[in-house]
């Protein structure tokens, strides 16, 4: 899906050419789950998959919206009326970011807009943040905000937060708006202070599957909510202001502390440990490892799935699978109760480990899953 077709769509909606076309891309994370609302490590990076937004400025307050994905014409929202949790839509989410920017004080006046997306959606691959950043990132250039990416990411997230109601981090905002191809991004979520690490797995005769389980997953649902507010309870319980203030080498006497909180004890043990994969995976890249790394994602997964209990069989048996057919490491993505599953891999391996997840899939009767090589690409950026 290029820029013109894009900006041609845009052009029949609202009978001119928009001013600019912006392009955002999904994520997927590496390693570093569930820690960023813990003030954590985090190690995403952008995939090819894009969400690209036609943009023209208004002046009379009005905000129109439109997607390839929805029929019929622009819905039409007025700037002065917005509200949190006001809309259950698709449009909950640029819209937000207008709230957001407006809310901190930019002089926003209306924009027409057309949106259109290879990101796929509930496969926690970040759709949402995505919509946010190509749209903060529009309005940021042609209203000349002059607002950098970390800010631009982090207004994204209080539009997902307050105005869409889902309480997420800032990870995918972050990822979207600061990626750069051939990387990972090493993110430090307390200060959103970034390393970008080589990443190119190609040249090492290596490859990362995504398998897309296609079990729909929303973060505005309850359960990562009640993951969230079971580690800030850890965090009180220990008396620290985020679960990053406890030592990986303090973890048994911190464990220890919350005695029979066994929930809160699990939370707790799968954040310590998910920080100190992220840090060994920065150290292992570094030194040229890259194989040594499929170890730790599965440890990874082992701690979601056992620690956080937040996989499903779906998820489960693409690690299994995949593990059993030669994979270096595989582990669940982003959010979980579904959505995607990441396979590090030798190439020459590829097919015969896609062949064997999805025979597997067929066997246990779930929805045929979608595989595809992620690379590491740019992140968001104009396009005309
Ligand atoms: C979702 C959230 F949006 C992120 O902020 C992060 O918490 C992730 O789940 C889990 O690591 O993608």
């Amino acid at each position: 899906m290029g820029a013109q077709q894009v900006a041609e769509r845009f052009a029949e909606l609202y009978g001119t050419r928009p001013e600019g076309v912006w392009a955002a891309p999904g994520r997927v994370n590496l390693i570093g789950e569930h820690t960023d609302y813990n003030d954590g490590f985090v190690m995403p990076f952008a995939l090819p998959h894009r969400t690209v937004a036609a943009v023209s400025r208004r002046t009379d307050g009005i905000l129109r919206l439109h997607s390839a994905d929805t029929g019929g014409g622009p819905a039409e929202l007025r700037l002065d009326a917005l509200a949190p949790e006001s809309d259950r839509d698709w449009t909950a989410y640029p819209a937000g970011v207008a709230w957001a920017l407006r809310e901190a004080g930019h002089a926003i006046t209306g924009a027409d807009i057309h949106l259109a997306s290879t990101v796929p959606t509930g496969a926690g691959l970040s759709s949402s943040a995505a919509l946010e950043v190509v749209v903060a990132l529009a309005l940021n250039d042609l209203y000349d905000l002059g607002l950098q990416r970390w800010k631009l990411a982090r207004l994204c997230q209080r539009a997902e937060n307050v105005y869409v109601g889902a309480p997420t981090g800032i990870m995918d905002q972050t990822a979207s708006a600061c990626c750069e191809p051939g990387h990972a991004l090493f993110l430090d979520t307390r200060d959103l202070s970034q390393q970008q690490i080589p990443f190119d797995l190609a040249a090492e005769g290596l490859r990362l599957l995504v398998v897309d389980t296609q079990v729909k997953h929303a973060h505005s649902g309850g359960e990562y909510g009640k993951r969230r507010a079971g580690c800030e309870k850890g965090a009180a319980l220990l008396g620290v202001d985020a679960l990053r203030d406890i030592p990986y080498a303090g973890l048994d006497a911190a464990l220890a502390r919350l005695g029979d909180e066994e929930e809160v004890v699990r939370l707790v043990r799968h954040v310590v440990t998910e920080d100190e994969r992220v840090e060994r995976t920065v150290a292992l890249l570094r030194a040229g490892d890259t194989r040594a790394i499929g170890p730790v994602l599965t440890e990874g997964h082992a701690s979601l799935r056992d620690d956080f209990r937040i996989s499903c069989p779906e998820l489960d048996l693409v690690v299994d699978t995949a593990l059993a057919h030669g994979a270096l490491g595989a582990r669940m993505t982003g959010g979980g109760f579904g959505g995607s599953a990441v396979v590090l891999a030798e190439a020459t391996e590829v097919d015969t480990l896609t062949k064997a997840v999805e025979e597997a899939f067929a066997a246990a009767a779930f929805t045929a899953p979608r595989v595809f090589e992620a690379v590491p690409s740019p992140g968001a950026h104009r396009l005309l």
